[in-house]
């Protein structure tokens, strides 16, 4: 029913190499953030490129368009596929990472609501819905969804259409595969998987909601 995304939030090499490889077969993708990068360097998306997932870098970008489009230049020389942006900065931060994704065959996912209980402060009020219609006429190839409230990425999904939706909040903060699989193409998952004894095992518990 939809990708199974592996948030690979440990912030040492050995612990990731291992995880990531014990994983490889049972997920669809990698996802690296700041713990992971600031922990062990850049050079960690070529050790995990070869596993030969794809790897998005969430770095929530989030800057004027000419650094936006400087980091995301960075992020796919590295090796990364896809990139994860602010919408907040405006749609010329977001056409830039669009730009520098796009020239590197690369996407570009946009924040559109988080999934934490402080994400409602200010996403809000027909924001993500804004962000939505952001994410539409710059050509971003799909938005961030939380998996803490399915009722939410329903109403996001008929905003952007054939857009994808990637969406965390699945296992250590609540949310339930059963009810967000049907409604997304790729489920983000961290701590249930590397933060488990058995992170294949872990894993594999997902595969009834994979595609
Ligand atoms: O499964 P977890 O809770 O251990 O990890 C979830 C991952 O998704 C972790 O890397 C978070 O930083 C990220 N995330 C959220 O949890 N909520 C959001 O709203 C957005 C993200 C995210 O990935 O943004 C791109």
């Amino acid at each position: 029913m939809t990708d199974l995304v592996l948030s690979l939030d440990v912030t040492d090499r050995t612990s990731a190499l291992s995880i990531a490889a014990a994983c490889a077969e049972e997920v669809d993708a990698i996802k690296v953030g700041y713990p992971l990068v600031l922990g062990t360097g850049l050079g960690i998306a070529r050790d995990l490129a070869d596993l030969g997932l794809p790897l998005i870098a969430d770095f929530k970008v989030a800057d004027i368009p000419n650094t936006n489009m400087l980091i995301c230049d960075q992020v796919f020389e590295a090796g990364f596929s896809a990139v994860i942006a602010q919408a907040f900065p405006g749609p010329d931060s977001i056409a830039a990472c669009v730009e520098s994704a796009h020239a590197h065959g690369g996407e570009c996912y946009v924040v559109a609501e988080m999934s934490h209980p402080g994400a409602l402060t200010f996403f809000s009020e027909g924001v993500p819905e804004a962000i939505c219609r952001l994410v539409v006429e710059n050509g971003a190839d799909g938005i961030i969804a939380p998996a803490t409230r399915p009722a939410r990425i329903k109403v996001l999904r008929n905003l952007i259409g054939e857009k994808k939706i990637l969406s965390p909040g699945v296992g250590a903060q609540g949310g339930d595969p059963a009810e967000v699989a049907p409604l997304v193409d790729g489920m983000i998952v961290g701590r249930a998987i590397y933060g488990a004894v058995d992170p294949a095992a872990a894993a594999r518990a997902y595969a009834p909601y994979r595609r």
